[in-house]
Formats: structure tokens, sequence, C-alpha cells
């Protein structure tokens, strides 16, 4: 047990300075909550495995602001003695020895979303937007960011999409309102937060690996990711193409007076955001919602142009609508943002045949939400499948496929099920991992396409066995059409 009992209900305002917190990871997440602990008023240890340059770097920054860093392999071996709290990188899974053992004696365990939340001012709590989903959070999330700032307030985009929510709690901008993007890992850790709203986009398997510990990964998944409508002030959007979203609200312990709030690519009933002849309309946020519907954009507002993403429009302007933000800011919001890059990215046209980098699609689902927006496809694919499946997708978009190319650690994964489920689709399997492979696989592809196809390249995997990230997998295979011969 904690000898602080106080760390149950803290704030802000909390005696700080009688607290040891342990850090563990010195990550993006790791050194964010180091900062905001030492302001805290915290002793602060920070340990993390990897004795690297960039580490050692943000160690000699912590130093300077009295915080103590151990690095290097098996530094996290054991919970130090004395150890009040401890506030985990998202990354750590919960089986990891400096966790099980913090669980075992009763010390609290926080991610640092939960520590953001604590260290607001009790009377100046800034309102969190969440979302969360198995495909589209950062998307919907940059829509939301751009939907909110359109209506004239100051916001920041957060969370899992790569700023630390800490930063933007530590740092002096007055926010009205941020637009919060979390990870089944940061809701897993997350204890007390109340979002004023919060989406499920979707939910398919992904990181089951995280959670191989559980007799049921996929159940324990979603448990995590329904944790983000636990105590929702105002409204819990749910996907009505997706039942299990709504039951996941359904089961949810909201503050009361929240509300439930579909979003659907059809014709809303009250109560929901949809979709008529070309509009995305609001049915839920107005007065008069049992007998009208109130137009916010076009169709043609979303882009890139793809079911799912509209979808995610209709998230992220529910989570706007639930805030307040009328309806011209929806559409600006829409119409102002700048989608970034290797999400469904046309990245050249060679012969004919168009070449769409979709590099973000490091799961099954997501690489199916981009096949649904091609008719006749040459895919590229393969990587860490992280324990995931490809038969759905193999048996719903076989008929779109004119050849597959496979390359990456986990390529036999995808072979088996084409073998099994799509036997009459060419597939070219690379049997190398090494960088390279993208230019052989765009060669290939470009071999099996005609013209009016599409190369896709969606691996629905992590990059991670070839290459830093999914950035340098999307250049990769830009660079590669752009060595292609032209017509
Ligand atoms: N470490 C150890 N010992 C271990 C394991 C890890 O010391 O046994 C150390 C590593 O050396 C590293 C740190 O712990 O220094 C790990 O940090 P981390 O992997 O948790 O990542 P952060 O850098 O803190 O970044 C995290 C999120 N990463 C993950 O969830 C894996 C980032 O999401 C997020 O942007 C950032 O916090 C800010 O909130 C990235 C991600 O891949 C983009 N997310 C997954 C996804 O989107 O699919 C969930």
């Amino acid at each position: 047990m904690t000898r602080l009992a106080w760390l149950e209900t803290a704030d802000r305002l909390s005696p700080w300075g009688e607290a040891h917190v342990v850090v563990a990871g010195l990550g993006t997440s790791g050194f964010a909550a180091a900062d905001g602990l030492f302001e805290l008023g915290a002793h602060v240890l920070v340990l993390d495995d990897a004795d690297t340059e960039a580490n050692r770097e943000k160690a000699a920054l912590l130093a300077r602001l009295d915080v103590e860093v151990r690095l290097g392999p098996g530094v996290t071996a054991a919970l130090p003695e004395g150890t009040d709290l401890v506030v985990t990188s998202p990354g750590w899974r919960p089986t990891y020895p400096l966790l099980a053992q913090a669980a075992a004696r009763g010390v609290p365990i926080w991610g640092d979303v939960e520590l953001a939340w604590r260290m607001m001012h009790p009377d100046r709590v800034v309102p969190w937007l969440g979302v969360t989903g198995t495909n589209g959070k950062t998307t919907t999330t940059n829509m939301l960011e751009s939907m909110l700032a359109a209506a004239g307030l100051t916001t920041a985009a957060v969370g899992n999409i790569g700023r630390p929510i800490i930063e933007a709690v530590l740092v002096e901008v007055n926010y009205d309102v941020l637009a919060v993007e979390l990870s089944s890992f940061q809701l897993h850790w997350m204890h007390t937060v109340a979002l004023h709203s919060a989406a499920v986009l979707n939910i398919h398997p992904d990181h089951l690996e995280w959670y191989a510990h559980e007799p049921d990964p996929m159940a324990a998944y979603v448990a995590d990711k329904a944790r983000i409508y636990e105590r929702v002030t105002h409204a819990c959007v749910y996907n009505v193409a997706e039942p299990l979203t709504e039951k996941m609200v359904e089961d949810a312990d909201v503050t009361e007076g929240a509300r439930a709030i579909g979003f659907t690519l059809g014709v809303p009933a009250p109560s929901m955001l949809g979709v008529v002849d070309d509009l995305l309309v609001d049915r839920a946020f107005i007065e008069q919602r049992r007998d009208s519907a109130m137009p916010l954009a076009s169709l043609s507002d979303v882009r890139p142009y793809a079911p799912h993403n509209v979808e995610n429009a209709l998230a992220a302007a529910a989570l706007a609508r639930s805030f307040g933000v009328p309806p011209q800011a929806v559409k600006r919001g829409l119409t102002d943002l700048v989608i970034g890059d290797h999400r469904i990215q046309t990245v050249g046209e060679v012969g004919g045949v168009r070449y769409v980098n979709d590099s973000k699609a490091t799961n099954p689902h997501a690489a199916a939400s981009s096949m649904r927006a091609f008719d006749s496809i040459v895919w590229i694919a393969g990587g860490q499948a992280k324990g995931t499946t490809f038969e759905d997708l193999v048996r719903t978009y076989r008929a779109k496929l004119r050849g597959v190319v496979l390359l990456g650690v986990d390529r036999d994964v995808i072979a088996q099920a084409l073998a099994q489920h799509a036997p009459e689709v060419p597939v070219v399997v690379l049997d190398r991992t090494d960088t390279g492979a993208m230019a052989e696989a765009v060669n290939r592809a470009a071999a099996m396409a005609r013209p009016g196809d599409t190369v896709l390249m969606a691996p629905g995997c992590a990059s991670l066995d070839m290459f830093a990230n999914y950035g340098e997998r999307g250049r990769a295979f830009a660079d590669a059409v752009a060595g292609l011969p032209a017509d």
C-alpha cells in the first residue's frame, strides 16, 4: 500500500513534496511526466533500459531540474523501496516486472494522461474532448482541432497524436478546450479522468500482443477502449455501424445528464449525426431534432474522400457540436485541414496506374478501409502483423485484387490468408526484409498493374521490422514510385 492516502484524490494543490515517484520510461511521455512531476514538487526518479544518446541528452536536461535518471539494461528490473507512485509510459505492458511489482505492493500506477488530469488546477480544469478507436484517431483528432480553432477557440491536438497532454497542461496558454487522441494503452492507465465528450470510432483487432497475458486479449483491448466513456459529462459518441461501440456507452458509468450520440453514413435518427443526400447533418444538437436536421458541411468538404473518412468527420463534428461549435465552423474546420502524409496519399501516376501511399495503415482494418475507396488494386502489404489476421480482409476484397506483393517479417501470415481465401489472386512474396525491398515491391507491383488500376501500399502491419517508422516506409514507397520509368 502507498503510505500517502491523499494520492487517491490528488490534484495540483496536494502536498507533492512528500511523494517519491518513479517514472517508467524516458520516451516522449516519460520526459513530459518527469518535467510535470518536478513542477508539482515531487521527488522524481526516471528509469529506462535504453542507454542511448537521445536518452542521455534528456537525462542531462532533467538533471538540471534535480530529477534523477537511471539508464541501462536492467535498471527497470526492480521497483525501488519507498516508491509511492509509478507513472508509466503507455508502451509498457502491465506484466513488466516493475509494474507487476508495483501492483503486487499496492503502489498506484498512473499513465501520463492520468497525471496530466491531476496536474490541472481544480479551479481551472480545461475540458477535454477525447477520441479513440482502432483506426482514424489521428485524422479525427486533427479534424476536431481544426473545427474548434475555426470556432475561435484556443485549442491543441494532444495525446497519442505525438504531443503529450502534460505539455499542454504545463505551458502558459489558457486553453479553452483540448482535442485528445487516446490509445488503448493510455486508457488502460487512466483512472479518474472525466472527459467532456468522448468518441470510439471503431473496434478491430490490434495491439493484441500487449494483452497476450490476458485470457481473452481481444476482450481486454475492448474493455480498455470502453474506459474512455467512464465519467463523461456531456456526450458519448458511438458508431451506429458498430453496435459494440453503442454497447460500450450503455455499459459506461457516465456523469448524470451525459447523452449518447450516434454517427452514421446513413440518414440519422434523432440524437445522431449522419448523411442526407450529399450533406453531413446534425440531428443531435438542435432543438427541433424530432423532425429536422441541421446541415453542417458537404461530402466534398471531406478530404481525402473515402467512406471511413466521412465517419471520422462525423465523429469530430459530434464532439465539436457537443462543445457548442457552430455549423459554419464545422465546415470551415474540414476545409481548412491540411491532411498529413502517408494517409491514402496519391504519390504518382505512371502509365495510367495510380500509386497510393497508405503507410499509416498499420493493421488489417485500416488497410481494408482504404481498399473500400478503390476498384482494381495491386496491393503491397506486410510488416509486423502484431498478432492480427487477414482472413476477413481477403474474403471481403478478393474481387478487387489484381495482384498482391508481400514483404516484411510476417509476409506468410498474409500469404496464407490469400492462399486459403483468394487462391485465384497472383501473389509475389519477397523473401527479404531490408529497406531496399520496397523498391523491388513497387517494380513487381508495376509489372502486374494495368491502366486504371491502383497500386495501393496499405501494409496492414507495423513498419518496425524494416523501417524506423511508418513515415520512412511511406517515403521509401514514394521514392520507388518516383524512380519508375516514365510512360
Ligand atoms: N522502455 C524501457 N523498458 C522496457 C520498455 C520500454 O525502458 O521494457 C523505455 C524505452 O526505452 C522508451 C520508453 O520506455 O524510452 C517507451 O516509451 P513508449 O514506447 O511508451 O513511448 P513514448 O515515447 O512515451 O510515446 C508514447 C506513445 N507510444 C506508445 O504508446 C508506444 C506515443 O504513441 C505517443 O505519441 C506519446 O506517448 C505521447 O503521448 C505512438 C504510438 O505508436 C505514436 N502509439 C500506438 C499507436 O498509435 O498505435 C499506441
